[in-house]
C-alpha cells in the first residue's frame, strides 16, 4: 500500500495498538561518517540544486513553482500562494541550513520542477507527478538533515500517510462573506439572505481590550517567557528561545502579525496572539484572483479571556482587509471557535513525526505546534 513509507522509520499502520513496541526513537543515530556521503540518484533528465532563497532569481523560481503546483483544496478551486517574503521568512529561521533548500532541475532546460525543504514545501510539478520523485526527494532531505546530526522531525500534510500522531480540523471565520460566497469558498446558509449573512459576521470597528497593541522588538523577552510557559503544557510543542521568538513572532508586513496585551497599570505583558498571511489563488474566477487569508499561529492568554483576545485578532484582521481567518482545533482553540462563528472546513490536517513512535494518537488539544 505504501511502498515508500513502509521502508521509513515512522509508525506503521500494522503496529497500531501493539503495546509491546516502545515509545521513542525508532532508529538510533549513526555516526556521521556512516551517513551516505553522496546524493541519491535522480532519474537521468534531472539534477539536484541547492537553492539560494536570498537570490532574487532563485526565489522567483521557487515562488513560481509553488504558486502553480503546490497544495489545492479537494475540488481544485483554490491553491496556496505563499509570497516571496513569506518563503524567505519560513526558510531562514535561526539555525537553518541552506543545504536543506533542495530543488530539482531539468538538466537540459534548467527548469525548476520540484522542491523540498526540511519538513515543508514538498512540491513536484504537475506534469511530473506519480513518477516516484517524492520518495527520492524525501530521502535526500533526510540524508542532509542527518549530516547535521538531527534524527527526528515533525511535519504535517492534508493526506493520510503512515501514521498520524493527530488529526486536526480546519475552521474558518468569514470576514468578507460576500466575496467568500461569490468565489465559492463558502455557501449561503439555508434560510439565510446575503444581508443577514453580512450582519451575522459583522465585527466592531476597533479592538476592545485595553493595552492591546502590536508586538515590538523590546517585547521579545516577555513574549518568550509567556510562550515558553504556555507551550510547556502540550505533549508536542516547539522549544522557542528568544531568537526563535524574534524570528517567528516579531511582526513582518504581510507575513506575520503579532499583538499583545500590556497591562495599562503594571505594564506586564499578559496575553499574546498572532496570525500569518497565506493568500490562495482563486482558480478560474471572473472577478477575483486571490483570497486573502489569515491563519491563527500562537496565542496565549493569562488575564484577557482567550475568546476576547481572539475576537480582537478578528477585528484587526478585518481592519487589514483579510477575507477569512482560519484556525486549527489545536491548543485551546476549541474554546473560542464556535462562539466566534468559525465553521468547520472541508479540510483536515494530519500531524506526523519522523523517527519517533508514540503509543496513542493525540487529541488536537494536546498539540502545541503550528506549521506554516
Ligand atoms: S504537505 C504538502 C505536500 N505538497 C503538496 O501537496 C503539493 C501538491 N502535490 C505535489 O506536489 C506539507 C505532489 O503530489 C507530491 C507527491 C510532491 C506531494 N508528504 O512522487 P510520487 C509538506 O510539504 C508519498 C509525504 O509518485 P507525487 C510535508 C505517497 O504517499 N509523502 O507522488 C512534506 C507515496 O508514498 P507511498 C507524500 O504525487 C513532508 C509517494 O509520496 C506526500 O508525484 C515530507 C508517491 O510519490 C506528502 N504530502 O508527489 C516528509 N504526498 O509510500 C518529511 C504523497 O504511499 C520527513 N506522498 O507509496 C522528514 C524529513 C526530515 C527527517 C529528519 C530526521
Ligand atoms: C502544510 N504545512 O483543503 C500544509 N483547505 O478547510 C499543507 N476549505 O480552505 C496541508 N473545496 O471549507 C494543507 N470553506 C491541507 C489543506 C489544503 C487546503 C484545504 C480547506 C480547509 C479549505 C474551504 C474551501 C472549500 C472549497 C471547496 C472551506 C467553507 C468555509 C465556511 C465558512 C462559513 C462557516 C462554515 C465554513
Amino acid at each position: 500500500r505504501h511502498k515508500f513509507w513502509e521502508t521509513q522509520p515512522v509508525g506503521q499502520f500494522k503496529d497500531i495498538g501493539d503495546s509491546s513496541l516502545p515509545e521513542g526513537p525508532i532508529e538510533l543515530p549513526t555516526p556521521l561518517s556512516e551517513v551516505k556521503q553522496e546524493p541519491y540518484n535522480l532519474p537521468d533528465p534531472y539534477e539536484w540544486i541547492t537553492c539560494d532563497i536570498n537570490s532574487e532569481v532563485m526565489c522567483d523560481e521557487v515562488y513560481n513553482l509553488l504558486a502553480h503546483n503546490y497544495v489545492e483544496d479537494d475540488e481544485n478551486m483554490f491553491r496556496f500562494n505563499y509570497s516571496k517574503e513569506f518563503l524567505r521568512w519560513a526558510l531562514q529561521p535561526p539555525g537553518y541550513f541552506r543545504s536543506w533548500h533542495i530543488g530539482v532541475r531539468v538538466k537540459s532546460s534548467k527548469k525548476l520542477v520540484a522542491f523540498i525543504t526540511e519538513i515543508n514545501f514538498l512540491c513536484v510539478h504537475k506534469k511530473l507527478r506519480t513518477k516516484r520523485l517524492a520518495p527520492v526527494m524525501i530521502k535526500e532531505v533526510t540524508r542532509r538533515v542527518h549530516l547535521e546530526n538531527m534524527w527526528q522531525a515533525a511535519y504535517t500534510a492534508g493526506v493520510i500517510l503512515p501514521t498520524p500522531i493527530a488529526t486536526c480540523q480546519y475552521w474558518h471565520r468569514s470576514l468578507n462573506p460576500k466575496k467568500l460566497i461569490d468565489v465559492g469558498f463558502s455557501r449561503l446558509g439555508a434560510r439565510m439572505t446575503m444581508s443577514r449573512t453580512i450582519k451575522l459576521y459583522k465585527l466592531p470597528e476597533s479592538t476592545v481590550t485595553p493595552g492591546f497593541r502590536k508586538m515590538e522588538i523590546h517585547d521579545v523577552p516577555a513574549v518568550t517567557r509567556l510562550i515558553r510557559n504556555y507551550l510547556s503544557h502540550f505533549v508536542v510543542a516547539p522549544d522557542f528561545d528568544e531568537n526563535d521568538v524574534e524570528h517567528w513572532l516579531l511582526p513582518r508586513e504581510n507575513v506575520i502579525d503579532s499583538y499583545l496585551v500590556e497591562s495599562p497599570e503594571t505594564h506586564v505583558v499578559t496575553d499574546f496572539c498572532s496570525f500569518y498571511t497565506l493568500p490562495s489563488s482563486i482558480l478560474g474566477h471572473q472577478n477575483y484572483s486571490t483570497l486573502k487569508a489569515a491563519y491563527s499561529f500562537y496565542n496565549v492568554s493569562t488575564v484577557t479571556p482567550l475568546l476576547q483576545l481572539m475576537n480582537d485578532a478578528l477585528i484587526v484582521a478585518k481592519q487589514k482587509d483579510y477575507d477569512v481567518f482560519n484556525a486549527l482545533d489545536v491548543m485551546q482553540n476549541e474554546t473560542f471557535l464556535r462562539e466566534l462563528k468559525f465553521g468547520p472546513g472541508d479540510g483536515k490536517l494530519h500531524y506526523y513525526l519522523y523517527n519517533y513512535r508514540i503509543r496513542h494518537a493525540l487529541k488536537p488539544s494536546e498539540l502545541g505546534l503550528v506549521l506554516l
